[in-house]
Order: structure tokens, then C-alpha cells, then sequence
């Protein structure tokens, strides 16, 4: 019995051995409280836990958190990351969950800092060690952020409607498990250009609480390039004034509209970020992909800070310089003869630094084509730059072409490998150059880390068609080819004793808005931090294991207001729960029942059928928009109308079915009280 338990045990395909209505609660006579359904455990016990532990033990029988469970913090650096925990548990359960310290009674989850010995070979202080038994949770880090680590984590084992932002009927059971999970790489980065299409900060931090909750912990922001310089720096108002007035032209258009961050709005996502335990690295890219700066300095012949001859800075293919809109790369520089060019970038760099909280400042250096500078005048560039970035406490990291001849990228930096060779390939020669100069990696080859390429191009068809580029993927990429990849095996000599992490880079040419981000983020991100979290010898047990843990992310996602693609990789799953309070009144039920998340499948080719209890089923009405790359993968609602002939308790069964997916069922116990 309680082996078959485990697992979710709710909204899962029906080939149930019986559905369990649990009764929550009394009606008032007049509203019926919808209670917990849960059809059947899936044959499964293994939690869907993304990215996977490092090691998963499965026990027997469930923890239940119930409206008495409390969290338990066994120390002041537990404290906050206990009330997150709380704050994500309480809007789907509606329980108190208070925060407490001292000793656990059954039904708590304990979050305690510790040195577990099971965490020795975690050199990044981000493990942690669960146990879930059928009495309690008990986390122990080495840190807080293994703490939170652990929470992201619990929140999985847990049903996935525990995402929603809105009261769910539960129940809410969490497997017995013995968990022992640490990072591979220290570093797991998401990368979000907001220069090419300017966005807001409340976008970017939606896209910091999606990315940390698998455990991606380093957002790079990429600020400027030839389209848009995006953050206010005090004395250069024109970087933003000038600077900031488009984003890339889409859809026919010359100009998207632009927009800037004040240092305020970039200190509240670094916060925001901080309170994710990500840390923010700026990107000011240089010598190349410099329009903007060159256009907003060009004239800024007042500016005191300036020696009245700004115009000496420009070393682009025009001059004097022109917008340029387009997506087109490789035709703008700054001069490294210029000491205007330097002032403008120590202004950038310590302004920027002063306010990010990550160990490295990337100042770009990609794509400068040897007619704009040659080797050694792209060499002095970055020679004058780096003591900027090591003078603010920060190791410079940049594009792998930071490798190349001539350089001296300074202690600890990091080259991010973006080409997409691999194995011997002559075109791996900037991880080589890397190598030599004593440099980490940071692994982002475009063809299994670029967020922005199409899921399916060329002859196979155009997906998304308006978003997304093809160049590193001409067949495009989907979720496979994002998983199915080894950092520390990708470029020959180069090993994990090189690579500090791996990146997924959002560049963005062509996603205007958040919906258009998430779309292309999601899945795929999500396999990068597997990719970059999970031991290799864990993720040998293969892809199909991947998309299983995958598969309910999409309610997760569905419930959280992001989008994303339904890849046709992944056997997304319908998830259904009956409506927490589902109103009864004079025997009369209509409108809301329940909640269903049905990743690309479109509401017309959903079927759901209510079997009222009484002996009556009717058909229930399937709402809301399919998922496009522009709307969020919308959460359903069915809704259905009844009425009871006499009082009672009616158990009430709503299935859902679409062609090809198993149908889902929930079950529900309406009460009516004259
Ligand atoms: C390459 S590779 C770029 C970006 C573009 C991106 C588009 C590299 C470091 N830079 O400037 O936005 O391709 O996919």
C-alpha cells in the first residue's frame, strides 16, 4: 500500500487501482469544499527531480505536509531560506507553515547548516543532504545556499500543483527519500541580452525565478551592444540618453523601441537575483559590437570627463557613425589609441562592478573582424581593459577570442567557449588558447547552448517561425541536442580540470518580449542545468530517463506564467485538480471545477467528462488559449453545470483525455447541506 504511494499521487493516468477522495473540511452548507483526489500512484517511485541528485534512495512509504506542519530552522543562516520555502508552500496548500526553531514534531521539514560527510566531495558549498520520511523532511547544507538548493528540490517531490499561485486541494505527500545531491560545475549560467531588444526588469526577474529553480546560479546580462547600451552610468548620459533609443527592428519595422535601466532598477534585479542565490555578471561587450557607445560619444565633444575630441574612439567600418538597426554583427570597434575610449570604459566598468555580485565582469571581446582591427590592436585593447576589471576586485571574463594571440586576460579569467567545434576540429583553437594561458572555461558552444536558435529549421520545417536564428543549428535544436553533450568531453584536452561551467546564452535579435524569451528558454535551459549540475555518469542512464523528469515540468512551468515549447520530444502530460472550492449553492453547480495543464495540446482536442456522484455524467467545457510563441502555455479551466436533485455528499470524478496522451482524472467530494 504504501509503496504504491509513492510518487505524486495525484492527477495521474488513469490506470489507477482505485482513486482516494480524502474529505477536507465542512461546507458551510452553501460552498462545498473540493477535496484532495489523487487517482493513482505512478508505477514509479523515482522522484522527478530536475537536475537530477547526484544520489536518489527511495524508501517506503510518504511524508504528508498537512495545515500543522511547521518549517524548522536550526540556525540564523537557515532563516531566510526557510521562509522562502514557506513563501513557496503556502499559496497552493493555504497552510500557515510558521517559522520556528527548535526541535521538529512529526509533520515539519527542518532546514539546518551542517557538515554532513556525505557532502566531502562537493567542493562548491552548494550541496545539501535530504531525508524525507513518513514523519518528517530534514535538510542539512554545508551553506545556505545549499539550503536553497535543497528547497528547489523539495518543491519537485512535491505535486506539481504545489506551483500554483492559487489554493489547490492537495494532498501534498513528498516520497520517502534519502537525497545526497552537489553541483559538477560551480558555474551555471543563463545569459540574457537585453541590448538587442531592450527589456524590463520585471521580465528579467520572472526569468531569475525560473532559471533558479534549477538551480542556475549566475545570470549574465548582456547591457550593450551595437543596438542599445541599457543602464544609466553617471557622467556619460548619453550612453543612455542617445544610447538607449531602440532595440533591433522585427516584424518590417527599422526600429524596435528601446529603453534603459536606472542604477536603482539594476540594483533591484541584483537583489532579486541575490535573494535566488544568482549572482549578476554585466557584460559590456568591446572592442566590437560597440555601436551605441560609439554613437552616444561620438559628439559628446562637452563632456568634462572627455578630452573635447571624442570622435577619436571610433575605429568602426563608418565614420562619422551611423545606427544600424539591423542584426548585422562585426562593423563597429573602439579605438585602442584612444584614451576616450577608456575613460568611457573604466566609467562602465566600476559603475558596473560597484553594483553586481559576481566574482567576473565579461567584457565581451567577440567578433571584431581583423579588417575593423587587427590581432595586435584588438590584443592592446583588452590589455588596457582587464587592469579596469582586476582594479574593481573582478576577473575579467570574455568570448574565447579573449584567448587569443597576444593577450593577457589576468588571474582567474575565464574564456567562454562559444563555437560550436568540437573533438579535434581546428576551429577549437580558442579553448586551446585558453588552456595555455591558464584560463577556466565556461562551456556555451552556440550549437548546444544558444537559447536563440530555432528548435526546428531548415528543411525540417521553421520553429518557432517569426522567433530564432539557425546558424549554429541549420536543423535546428530542440531539448536534445541542449542535453545530449559532455562539457568536460566536448573539445579534445579540454577537461573538467578546465571547464568552470557550462551557459546558455539568450541573445536577442529577435524575442521582443518575456512570452518570446520563456519560449525559447524553456525547456531548454532546463537541460542545460542538468547538463551542468548532474555528475556525466548519472546522465548516462540516458535521454528518455531526462524527458520522464521533464514531462511534468511543464505544469510547473504552466502554473508559474511561463511560457514555453511543447517540444513533440517530451510526452507532456494532462495534469488535472479539482478546484479547491468548487461553489454548491441550492443544489447548483456551475462554472469552475477544475485546473488542467495540457502543454500543447489545443483546448478544442480536450475532452472532459464529469461524473457528478449522483449517477449523472455530463460534459464538462475545456477554456483557455494553446500556448503560440508569443501567449503563455495557458492552464486550462473546465468548467461544468449541475444540479442535485436531494442533499449529500457526492463524490465527484472529472476526467480529461486528448488524443495521444493519457487521460488524467481527479476526484472531488461536493457536499450539500439543506
Ligand atoms: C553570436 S558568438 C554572437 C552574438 C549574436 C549571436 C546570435 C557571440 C559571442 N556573439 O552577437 O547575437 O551570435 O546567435
Amino acid at each position: 500500500m504504501s509503496l504504491s504511494l509513492l510518487g505524486t499521487g495525484r492527477s495521474r493516468v488513469v490506470r489507477s487501482i482505485g482513486a482516494i477522495a480524502l474529505v477536507v473540511g465542512s461546507a458551510t452548507g452553501a460552498v462545498a469544499l473540493g477535496a484532495g483526489n489523487a487517482s493513482a500512484a505512478p508505477p514509479s517511485a523515482a522522484p522527478q527531480v530536475v537536475p537530477k541528485p547526484v544520489s536518489t534512495t527511495v524508501g517506503v512509504g510518504q511524508f504528508s505536509l498537512t495545515s500543522k506542519s511547521r518549517v524548522v530552522v536550526g540556525s540564523a543562516d537557515a532563516t531566510a531560506v526557510g521562509a522562502d520555502l514557506a513563501a513557496y508552500l503556502r499559496p497552493a496548500t493555504g497552510y500557515q507553515l510558521p517559522l520556528v526553531s527548535g526541535g521538529a514534531h512529526a509533520g515539519d521539514i527542518t532546514l539546518q547548516v551542517g557538515k554532513p560527510a556525505a557532502l566531502q566531495p562537493d567542493t562548491t558549498g552548494e550541496g545539501y543532504v535530504l531525508d524525507a520520511t513518513p514523519s518528517k523532511v530534514t535538510v542539512t547544507a554545508t551553506t545556505s545556499h545549499g539550503l536553497y538548493d535543497a528547497v528547489q528540490t523539495i518543491r519537485q517531490l512535491l505535486p506539481v500543483w504545489i506551483d500554483s499561485p492559487t489554493l489547490e486541494p492537495g494532498p501534498w505527500t513528498i516520497p520517502s527519500v534519502h537525497i545526497v545531491d552537489y553541483p559538477r560545475y560551480a558555474y551555471r549560467g543563463v545569459m540574457l541580452d537585453i541590448a538587442r531588444h531592450f527589456q524590463t526588469p520585471a521580465a528579467v526577474m520572472s526569468l531569475i525565478d525560473q532559471a533558479s529553480a534549477y538551480k542556475v546560479n549566475t545570470l549574465h546580462l548582456h547591457v550593450s551592444d551595437d543596438q542599445g547600451f541599457r543602464i544609466v552610468i553617471n557622467g556619460f548620459p548619453n550612453l543612455t540618453d542617445i544610447g538607449s533609443i531602440g532595440s533591433v527592428g522585427t516584424d518590417g519595422r527599422t526600429m524596435d523601441p528601446g529603453g534603459f535601466w536606472t542604477q536603482a532598477d539594476y540594483k533591484a534585479v541584483v537583489a532579486h537575483a541575490a535573494a535566488h542565490f544568482m549572482t549578476v555578471m554585466p557584460e559590456v561587450d568591446s572592442p566590437g559590437h560597440n555601436n551605441a557607445i560609439i554613437m552616444s560619444e561620438y559628439n559628446d565633444t562637452t563632456n568634462p570627463l572627455l578630452n573635447g575630441h571624442p570622435q577619436d574612439i571610433n575605429c568602426s567600418a563608418n565614420n562619422p557613425p551611423q545606427w544600424n538597426f539591423s542584426g548585422d554583427v562585426g562593423y563597429s570597434a573602439l579605438c585602442p589609441e584612444s584614451q576616450n575610449s577608456f575613460t568611457i570604459y573604466n566609467a562602465i566598468i566600476s559603475q558596473l562592478s560597484a553594483m553586481s555580485t559576481s566574482p567576473y565582469y565579461h567584457l565581451g571581446g567577440d567578433e571584431v573582424p581583423s579588417s575593423i582591427l587587427t590581432q595586435d590592436r584588438y590584443a592592446s585593447f583588452i590589455n588596457q581593459e582587464v587592469p579596469l576589471v582586476n582594479a574593481q576586485g573582478k576577473a575579467a571574463m570574455g568570448w574565447a577570442e579573449l584567448a587569443g594571440p597576444g593577450t593577457n586576460p589576468g588571474p582567474g579569467s575565464v574564456a567562454e567557449y562559444w563555437n560550436p567545434a568540437s573533438g579535434s576540429s581546428a576551429d577549437t583553437v580558442t579553448a586551446h588558447e585558453a588552456v595555455a594561458k591558464n584560463m577556466k572555461i565556461v562551456m556555451a558552444p552556440a550549437n548546444h547552448a544558444y537559447l536563440d536558435q530555432k528548435y526546428v529549421a531548415g528543411r525540417n520545417g521553421n520553429i518557432p517561425p517569426t522567433l530564432g536564428l539557425s546558424w549554429a543549428c541549420n536543423r535546428g535544436c530542440d531539448v536534445d541536442q541542449f542535453y545530449n553533450w559532455d562539457p568536460g568531453a566536448y573539445v579534445d584536452g579540454v577537461t573538467d580540470q578546465n571547464v568552470m561551467g557550462v551557459e546558455g546564452a539568450m541573445w536577442g535579435e529577435t524575442v521582443v518580449n518575456l512570452s518570446n524569451i520563456d519560449y525559447m528558454v524553456f525547456p531548454r535551459l532546463i537541460a542545460l542545468a542538468e547538463v551542468g549540475w548532474t555528475p556525466q555518469a548519472e546522465r548516462t542512464s540516458g535521454y528518455s530517463d531526462f524527458l520522464t523528469r521533464l514531462a511534468p515540468q511543464g505544469a510547473r512551468l504552466t502554473l508559474a506564467g511561463t511560457n514555453f515549447y511543447p517540444t513533440p520530444e517530451v510526452a507532456w502530460q494532462l495534469d488535472v485538480a479539482a478546484a479547491a472550492q468548487i461553489p454548491l449553492i441550492n443544489g447548483q453547480v456551475s462554472g469552475s471545477v477544475a485546473s488542467l495543464s495540457a502543454p500543447g495540446i489545443a483546448a478544442s482536442n480536450i475532452t472532459a467528462s464529469i461524473n457528478w456522484g449522483d449517477g449523472t455524467t455530463s460534459a464538462g467545457t475545456v477554456d483557455g488559449t494553446a500556448a503560440t510563441s508569443a501567449t503563455v502555455n495557458g492552464l486550462y479551466t473546465i468548467n461544468g453545470a449541475h444540479t442535485y436533485g436531494h442533499p449529500g455528499a457526492f463524490h465527484v470524478t472529472i476526467t480529461v483525455s486528448a488524443t495521444g496522451t493519457p487521460s488524467a482524472t481527479t476526484t472531488t467530494t461536493l457536499k450539500w447541506h439543506r
